[in-house]
């Protein structure tokens, strides 16, 4: 495989798309051996063909704020690829939302949702709309406007979005309200629905629940556990709330969150109440997390900073990203951290994996860590498809069995003659091997 031709013609083709290309050299570098040796991938192109969406939608969002003003954001859908199963994959409004944002989740989340063992293939989709300050009715408006565009290309065997940064179970369900108005259809065509129509429970919790069950199997690997261990956590937003709630359930002590403000410091540890309280502030619109240095006053807030400087013994980017670099990483490693997981989609730098890579501590890639979110609603889809729900203890069983079984496929495919585990080596070619047969039985397509 030349890598480096590979990513000159891409960059060629794509200019600019910078976080779509740092997610496709991170892929090609972690494949590279087993592609070479199975000439039968490079006879079907299977590379080519993987790297470039299958198709993506374009369209504008016009809607009306409450003032009756006039606004106009962008939407998309990139259909990335359904070799084993519908396409699959959240959306994002956010107002740093472009196509190279799109392409590089759309094109991680082929690998994630094949690492689930779910029929799931790889979607991405969003706006650059910002909810920050947004009314409900502006909210909604929006959705609703979105969803006239979207329904085209939807379905539930077809494409099946769900929620990511700034889309949760409000947003979801306008989504889902004009969709059905629209289709005169009661589906799972979305994912992360409400529990009164179709949701499925420990949906809301899941990606964050996986992730720490993730983060037990790494230590457990190390004969370690949760318990007694401080967390740097950094977002606030629905994975950092999971992620919070079953550290605290498992024993551990969660010693920060963050937002694009800065970053809360609380030494007592962020638990009981405050995870409730983690939700008021998502729920602001605000997007900001001081206000909870007034409401708990013994916390600190440090504005426009990020929590990686305080010390701590496994850290959980959870927010965006490249939200960790190579500075970050020296600093968590000089401090003592063992255990990195990323809770977010590429929240680390790739020159802070090399770091830690170096210094031989454990660190694991968002496409295996918070695949547990998609995973989930693939067990929603199957809920919806057989018209039941799976009480609780269900749900989250399978989760736990869906991380526990990612785990060790990262550790049968990314372990060294060392015994080092290379997590980005194992999630990669585990979720590449079975998409790239699936697509070699079903031809050029
Ligand atoms: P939320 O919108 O619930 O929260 C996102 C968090 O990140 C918020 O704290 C958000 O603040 C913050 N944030 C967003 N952009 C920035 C930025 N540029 N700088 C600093 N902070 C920022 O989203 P999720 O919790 O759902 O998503 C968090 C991460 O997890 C994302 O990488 C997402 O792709 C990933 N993920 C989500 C899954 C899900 O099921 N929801 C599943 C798997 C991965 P604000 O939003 O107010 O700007
Ligand atoms: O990044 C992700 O895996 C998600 N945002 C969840 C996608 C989904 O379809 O549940």
């Amino acid at each position: 495989m030349d890598i480096e031709r590979i990513m000159l013609d891409l960059e060629k083709k794509h200019p600019g798309e910078l976080e779509y290309h740092q997610a496709v050299r991170e892929v090609l570098e972690s494949i590279e051996e087993i592609y070479d040796e199975n000439p039968q991938f490079e006879t079907a192109g299977i590379l080519e063909r993987i790297i470039e969406p299958d198709r993506i939608l374009t369209f504008k969002v016009p809607w009306v704020d409450d003032h009756g003003k006039v606004h106009v954001n962008l939407g998309y859908r990139v259909q990335f690829n359904n070799a084993i199963g519908p396409y699959k994959g959240g959306l994002r409004f956010h107002p740093s939302v472009n196509l190279s944002i799109l392409k590089f989740l759309g094109f991680e989340q082929i690998f994630k949702n094949s690492l689930t063992t779910l029929p799931m293939g790889g979607a991405k989709g969003g706006s650059d709309f910002n909810p920050k300050g947004k009314s409900n009715n502006e909210i909604m408006r929006f959705c609703q406007s979105f969803m006239l565009e979207l329904w085209r290309i939807i379905g539930p065997e077809v494409d099946v979005p769900a929620g990511d940064i700034g889309v949760g179970g409000r947003e979801i369900g306008f989504l889902y309200g004009m969709y059905k108005k629209l289709m005169l259809e009661h589906t799972g065509v979305l994912t992360g629905k409400g529990l009164g129509w179709g949701g499925s429970l420990i949906r809301p919790e899941a990606t964050g629940f996986g992730a720490v069950y993730f983060v037990k199997e790494m230590l457990s690997l190390n004969g370690e556990q949760i318990k007694g261990k401080t967390f740097a956590v950094s977002g606030f937003g629905n994975v950092a709330w999971g992620a919070v709630s079953k550290i605290n359930e498992l024993g551990g002590k969660v010693v920060t969150i963050s937002g694009p403000d800065g970053y809360i410091y609380d030494p007592d540890g962020i638990s009981g109440s405050k995870i409730g309280y983690m939700l008021t502030l998502r729920a602001s619109n605000e997007d900001i997390v001081r206000p909870y240095s007034f409401e708990f006053p013994n916390s600190q807030f440090h504005q426009g900073k990020r929590p990686w400087e305080v010390k701590c013994d496994i850290a959980m980017p959870c927010a965006t990203q490249n939200e960790l670099d190579k500075e970050d990483a020296r600093r968590l490693v000089a401090n003592g951290c063992k255990c990195v997981a990323e809770g977010a989609n590429m929240p680390c730098t790739p020159e802070a994996i090399e770091v830690f890579h170096e210094a031989r501590i454990q660190y694991a890639p968002g496409k295996a860590v918070n695949a547990g979110g998609v995973a989930t609603s693939g067990l929603e889809m199957s809920q919806n498809a057989m018209k039941l729900g799976w009480p609780k203890e269900e749900v989250d069983t399978r989760l736990h069995d869906i991380m526990t079984r990612i785990h060790a496929t990262c550790v049968t495919y990314g372990k060294d003659q060392s015994g080092y585990v290379n997590y980005v080596k194992g999630a990669n070619v585990a979720g590449f091997m079975k998409v790239a047969n699936a697509m070699l039985d079903q031809g050029i397509v």
